[in-house]
């Protein structure tokens, strides 16, 4: 007997996109048209846009490319595709009320031909979509978060508890990641096309920094005059600096109540500055995964830092369950068993490593989709936000964003 009928497969499909779709849709509750349409930045698109884009990705690959369904709403056929229109030209949009109707119509049709669709053939291409859904709906959770800032300098209220834990002391350790070789990447379903193939690695000894970089440590790089000196910045570093003067992380604020918290809205070249500042560097992205995922006593590999169980809101800061970023000692069951904590959920982490194929790389769903930024310049995160859906949540998942990207919910942790 079979494990998994192709009928129970079809259910656990049409659960997660119930619960996917629920996420996105949660997202969008007191947002007024002129929100819906602003630009926060130019390099991110409108949320509209996001959400637009979500349902014309679902027709094209479930209704044109799977059930040969012929094209529908060619008006968007440009607008919502992502090589269509430049970011700045995607402020013109239907409204609110329009788009919804659009994905629902889309949504509809979908699930009609999830009833009789060859699952089996087809699930790598619907877990794809899940995850593409849960990107764009990270990037709405920021774009909005963005948005907040600008218009009215908003920050998060820390409720109780987050207090309670900033308050315990918390200083920085490192952990000795033994020599030897792990298995990187992963084969499994849900996965990206450049998470695979997995492959092992031989890394020497190094050390990790257990938690992510606080706002307490950084406080030390901005109090030491580290965004004035041009000693602990690379040469593009320095460069991006001079034409963006900034001087503190995009999302930071002036209270010792984020102690505690991970720095977070940071560039690639502050990430390296303040590392070069305390002597350390950042890890490469091997570093990273190893530490997360890796147990040298049983030379296992495991999905998530605690083991293969699901991530749940008692175990990490991700998902919006919080909606902002906690204390990196908060969550004591997020540890890898090399003892490094919060590796997954609170913030993307900055690593060292260009984002490049690993040897054996197949492209998935089409060419461009990791292919394109295989360009030298793009660097690899890891680990996930506190906005990051479940779907995009485990150690073998790689973001990329160009090195001055800092609207995304990213800080750090240093390596040596
Ligand atoms: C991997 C998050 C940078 O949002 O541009 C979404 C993912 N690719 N649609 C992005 C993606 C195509 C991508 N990031
Ligand atoms: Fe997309």
């Amino acid at each position: 007997m079979r494990l998994t009928s192709p009928l129970s497969k079809r259910q656990q499909l049409l659960t997660q996109l119930n619960e996917c779709r629920c996420k996105t849709l949660e997202l969008f509750i007191n947002i007024t048209d002129d929100i819906f349409c602003q630009q926060a930045h130019p390099d991110f698109s409108p949320i509209g846009w996001h959400l637009g884009h979500i349902g014309f990705t679902e027709a094209y690959w479930i209704l044109e490319q799977c059930a040969g369904l012929s094209p529908q709403f060619s008006q968007y056929n440009c607008l919502f595709h992502a090589m269509g229109l430049p970011k700045i030209e995607r402020q013109n949009l239907p409204t609110k009320e329009t788009i919804f109707d659009y994905l629902q119509t889309i949504r509809e049709q979908v699930l009609t031909y999830l009833e009789i669709a060859p699952i089996e053939q087809q699930e790598r291409l619907w877990y794809w979509l899940l995850q593409h859904e849960s990107q764009h709906n990270e990037t709405i959770s920021f774009v909005l978060q963005l948005l907040q800032r600008q218009e009215n300098g908003f920050y998060p209220q820390l409720n109780f508890s987050n207090l309670i834990s900033s308050q315990k002391t918390l200083s920085q350790q490192m952990v000795k990641i033994t020599a030897g070789e792990f298995e990187m990447g992963s084969n499994t379903l849900g996965t990206q096309d450049n998470e695979r193939p997995t492959h092992r690695v031989y890394l020497d000894d190094y050390w990790l920094d257990i938690y992510p970089v606080t706002c307490l440590e950084y406080r030390q790089f901005m109090q030491s005059r580290g965004y004035q000196k041009r000693q602990f910045w690379s040469k593009e570093g320095w460069q991006w600096l001079e034409n963006n003067p900034v001087s503190s992380p995009l999302y930071w604020v002036e209270s010792s109540d984020w102690d505690n918290h991970p720095v977070c809205g940071v560039s690639y070249y502050e990430a390296e500055a303040y590392a070069n500042f305390i002597g350390k560097r950042l890890p490469t992205e091997a570093e990273w995964e190893k530490a997360a995922s890796w147990d040298n006593l049983t030379q296992q590999k495991y999905d998530y830092p605690w083991g293969n169980t699901q991530p749940t809101s008692q175990i990490c800061n991700f998902d919006n369950f919080v909606g902002h970023t906690t204390p990196v000692n908060t969550y004591e069951a997020n540890c890898s068993p090399f003892g490094c904590y919060d590796m997954l959920g609170n913030v993307w982490e900055w690593t060292a490593s260009w984002f490049v194929h690993y040897k054996g790389f197949e492209s998935y769903p089409y060419q461009g989709y990791s292919e394109s930024y295989f360009d030298h310049q793009h660097r690899v995160l890891r680990g996930g936000s506190w906005a990051t859906r479940p779907w995009g949540l485990r150690n073998s998942f790689r973001n990329w964003y160009h090195p001055w990207t800092r609207q995304i919910l990213v800080g750090f942790r240093c390596a040596k």
